[in-house]
């Protein structure tokens, strides 16, 4: 048993916890650790203690009853000095462990994390922004300024021990240090809706130098798109659009983008909530994007989809994203393969570094 608690030390994870890594996952596994032992430890000697008295103190025709003895002066105060001397040790180790982990250090790089149904957007001081995915730096302290825009949403970080909810209305902050480079999942740790099971991303440690070329890349990247290639664009951002679009036909929170390329295509109309119907065309798809509570889309059937589509998206797509996701649903049919799945887009295959002037 004691086996089982000898795995920290290393980074692979083992049978309590996953793979660790960050500066302050030893301590919280040490934490863990030590409180599992002397639980474990105090467990075996009282039920075997427990278990032999009963067997030797058990009853006997020959043996008198006694009167038990009330008082042990050096047996009490055993008893209690011990397990205080461990609960006060078990309080100085959380106590130091939550002040580090609420404490992020003076030169911390620091990264806005957005949570919304059902996806987390992550924003850079530079303007590079990406969605489900964090970037960040190998050992340097990074803090996450951590905002909510519909409802409670929580990031979670196992590999770094780190968890912090994100409330509406109000500021929250998380800090770790990454210690190597690699990718470890990141998760939605508080139940936020029908999609919460969807909102899951990923972190990547980069080294120094390519964490900077990573959010200059993501920063700018749009810009050095050609025009003609902008409907290709869509494709990869595509990704803030997934927990509610799909684009096999099958509606999910709002209509499948196939349904509304199909409508812009043959200059079909869209049914609104308010009974009144709109033509299907590239102003129509701007409206919906920019301002998503204002036209609200029926199923042909005339079914209101719900007035819940992400109200800030088109902030986050950024003028020329929000053209590049108006582009895929006018030209979704040369996106996908013969099978309807989206084809794969590489961002280095549609960007066009400017040349450098000679
Ligand atoms: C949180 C869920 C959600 C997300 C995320 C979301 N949408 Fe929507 N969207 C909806 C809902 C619900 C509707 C239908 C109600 C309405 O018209 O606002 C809708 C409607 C639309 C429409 C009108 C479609 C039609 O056929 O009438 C467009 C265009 C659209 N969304 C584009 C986008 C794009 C582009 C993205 C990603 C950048 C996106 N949406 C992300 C929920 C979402
Ligand atoms: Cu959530």
């Amino acid at each position: 048993m004691f086996l089982l608690l000898a795995q920290t030390g290393g980074t692979g994870g083992g049978f309590w916890f996953p793979e660790s890594a960050s500066t302050v996952a030893p301590e919280v596994d040490f934490a863990f650790d030590f409180i599992t032992g002397i639980s474990i430890f105090f467990f075996v000697l009282i039920v075997g203690v427990m278990l032999w008295f009963m067997f030797k103190y058990r009853r006997r025709g020959h043996v008198p009853s006694m009167v038990s003895p009330t008082h042990n002066t050096p047996l009490e105060i055993t008893w209690t000095v011990i397990p205080m001397i461990l609960v006060v040790l078990i309080f100085y180790i959380g106590l130091r462990g939550y002040v580090n982990i609420t404490t992020p250090p003076e030169n911390s790089y620091e990264i806005e994390a957005v949570g919304q149904q059902w996806f987390w957007s992550f924003n850079y001081p530079n303007g590079a922004t990406d969605i489900n995915i964090l970037h960040v730096p190998v050992g340097r302290p990074v803090k996450i300024n951590l905002r909510a825009n519909d409802v409670l949403h929580a990031l979670f970080i196992p590999a770094f021990r780190v968890k912090m909810d994100a409330v509406p209305g109000r500021h929250t902050e998380l800090w770790f240090e990454a210690t190597r480079v690699g990718e470890f999942p990141l998760y939605c740790a508080e139940y936020c809706g029908t999609q919460h099971s969807q909102m899951v991303g990923k972190v990547i440690v980069y080294n120094q130098f390519a964490f900077e070329a990573k959010i200059d890349e993501l920063a700018n990247w749009l810009e050095k798109v050609p025009d003609e290639d902008l409907h290709k664009a869509g494709v990869i951002l595509y990704n803030r659009c997934t927990s509610c679009h799909t684009v096999d036909g099958s509606p999910l929170i709002g209509p499948s983008f196939q349904e509304t390329h199909e409508l812009f295509k043959s200059g079909g109309t869209r049914k609104l909530a308010d009974g009144s119907a709109v033509t299907v065309n590239e102003d129509y798809l701007r409206n919906s994007i920019r301002k998503p509570s204002d036209q609200i889309a029926a199923s042909p059937q005339g079914v209101a989809y719900p007035s819940s589509m992400t109200p800030n998206i088109a902030d986050q797509l950024g003028t020329r994203g929000v053209e590049a996701m108006i582009q895929m649903i006018m030209r979704l049919d040369e996106l996908v393969d013969d099978d309807g799945q989206l084809i794969e887009v590489k961002m280095a295959d549609i960007v066009v570094e400017a040349e450098e002037p000679q």
